[in-house]
């Protein structure tokens, strides 16, 4: 059976997302971010940097939300997984560029724009994030004013990683970028995007 450690308010909406878009059976260990539970050495043992999401697939540990995506989609054979080679490997390429490139910094302006209690909030910290975005969203916007999709022809564990990451962008004015303003919402249309989104709002 497959374990999923993580919450949706966490990285783990990827993942709880991708096991709906799979349609397989899991188990949900709701585990808040640097909860209790999360510094408790069975957990370490799992991921020593004591982050979600972490899975555990019949004994099989991984972590970082990315690469459990990939190696899902890969393993229960699917549609979001491309055979071809190079194709893949834009799927490799999109989901660590979106590591380097937004990750940190969407949740890094969000909480300093607008999430933390305004007395916590440092605003030289969400302009840097910014500076980061502003670029990161032109190169998905080009990208997306030439294909529909970010590997291949349709839909894909791409697709999934980054739209995921970006969660907040939902809330963001994206006007700017119509493009990926369009394909944001296309991913998140998605009847697994939404049952994933559910279980956080
Ligand atoms: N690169 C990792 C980041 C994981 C991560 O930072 N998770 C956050 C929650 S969204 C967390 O557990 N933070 C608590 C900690 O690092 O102690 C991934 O994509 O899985």
């Amino acid at each position: 059976m497959l374990r999923i450690y993580g919450s949706a308010r966490s990285r783990a909406l990827r993942t709880l997302w991708m096991v709906r878009e799979l349609g397989i059976a899991y188990e949900h260990m709701d585990l808040a971010p640097r909860s209790p539970a999360t510094r408790a050495p069975a957990f370490l043992d799992m991921n020593p940097n004591g982050a979600v999401p972490v899975i555990d697939d019949d004994g099989f540990v991984l972590a970082e939300s990315m690469a459990i995506n990939l190696y899902l989609a890969k393993k229960y054979g699917s549609g979001l997984y491309p055979a071809d080679p190079a194709m893949e490997a834009k799927t490799w390429q999109w989901s660590f560029w979106e590591t380097d490139k937004l990750d940190r910094q969407v949740v890094t302006y969000v909480n300093h724009s607008s999430a933390l209690p305004e007395a916590d909030r440092k605003p030289a910290l969400a302009e840097a994030a910014w500076k980061e975005i502003e670029p990161a969203f032109g190169v998905l916007e080009t990208a997306l004013s030439k294909q529909d999709w970010l590997a291949g022809r349709s839909f894909s564990v791409a697709d999934l990683n980054v739209a995921a990451a970006l969660y907040r962008g939902l809330a963001m004015d994206l006007s700017r970028w119509p493009h990926l303003q369009a394909w944001l919402g296309r991913c998140w249309d998605r009847p697994a995007a939404k049952a994933a989104r559910a279980l956080r709002e």
